[in-house]
């Protein structure tokens, strides 16, 4: 198995070892004052953390493999469109939960995932604050702080635990759309639905089968890369909310531990509209 030139497990190790040392960058700015900047909403942040840490990811990877390609939340310029291509492409997102790291709340994360010819091999997301490291390559399994991870078993909507996340739009359109998607699984009912403020920690939770299942509208790619490769290893399904197969580049997700749960979910969910991250027909997963 050769990505390139580099076999995966040079390239798992690497992804790791940077996560670990974004990860206590962000841990130590956590509880400092930030310089705080918006960009497509008043809700949309962005702190020099994010971009420091992001520029630290791609520095020390590319520097490895000066062969790959690189897509990162913070470098993508504004209303440029992510593609992916056969090159090995790094997916990242250097701090997720911003909004919570700009609070000084400890729920944050670094995404690390990696795609080769189109398929994603491998996911690093590293929960800084709490020290916990999920890993996932394909066909290897997922791990989380060294434990195999097995995803929920629960196939009765009636019973699930559900997170899911509101995202930055402020569109009062918008808004009510995710709040009704919200209404129509309560009244299930559903056990609960939970909101943490980080999309790849909530996927590391559907892995880890601490909840039954996850689904968000208006997150990119970065936000569930590395998190695909770790759900689907945990045993898990990601799938698009139209009860299609995933694609990365179309805004939306339901993860769960088993495909009839996320098939139960879908038909709840009503499409809340976001443009999609690319222009190209050719995405993965
Ligand atoms: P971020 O912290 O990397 O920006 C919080 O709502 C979760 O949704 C986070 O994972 C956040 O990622 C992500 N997110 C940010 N902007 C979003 C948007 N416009 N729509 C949906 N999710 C978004
Ligand atoms: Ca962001
Ligand atoms: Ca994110
Ligand atoms: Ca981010």
């Amino acid at each position: 198995e050769r990505s390139s030139q580099q076999p995966l497990g040079e390239c798992l190790d690497a992804a790791v070892k940077v996560a670990l040392e974004a990860g206590k960058i962000i841990r130590e700015a956590l509880r400092i004052e930030k310089r705080v900047q918006t960009k497509s909403s008043a809700a949309d942040l962005v702190t020099e953390t994010d971009r420091l840490v992001e520029n630290l990811i791609i520095s020390t990877l590319s520097e490895k493999f000066p062969s790959h390609r690189f897509i990162g939340e913070e470098s993508v310029a504004d209303g440029e469109k992510c593609f992916l291509t056969d090159d090995p492409t790094w997916i990242i997102d250097p701090i997720d939960g911003t909004c919570n790291f700009v609070h000084g709340a400890p729920v944050v994360a670094v995404s690390i995932g990696l795609s080769v010819k189109k398929e994603l091999e491998l996911g690093v997301i590293y929960s800084c604050v709490e020290e916990k490291l999920y890993t996932g390559r394909k066909g290897h399994g997922a791990f989380c702080n060294g434990q195999k991870l097995q995803a929920s078993n629960q196939t009765d909507l009636s019973k699930a635990l559900i997170l899911t996340e509101l995202g930055s739009i402020r569109d009062p359109v918008a808004v009510k759309k995710l709040f009704n998607n919200m209404e129509r699984l309560l009244k299930v009912p559903a056990h609960g639905i939970r909101i943490i403020g980080s999309a790849a920690l909530d996927l590391c939770h559907v892995a880890a089968g601490d909840v039954d299942a996850f689904y968000q509208f208006g997150l990119h790619c970065w936000d569930m890369a590395a998190a695909a490769v770790i759900v689907r290893e945990a045993g898990g399904i990601m799938m698009d909310t139209t009860g299609e197969s995933l694609d990365l580049m179309s805004r939306r997700v339901v993860a769960a531990g088993t495909s009839e749960m996320a098939h139960k979910i879908c038909k709840e969910l009503q499409p809340v509209v976001y443009e999609r991250d690319d222009s190209t027909e050719s995405t993965s997963n």
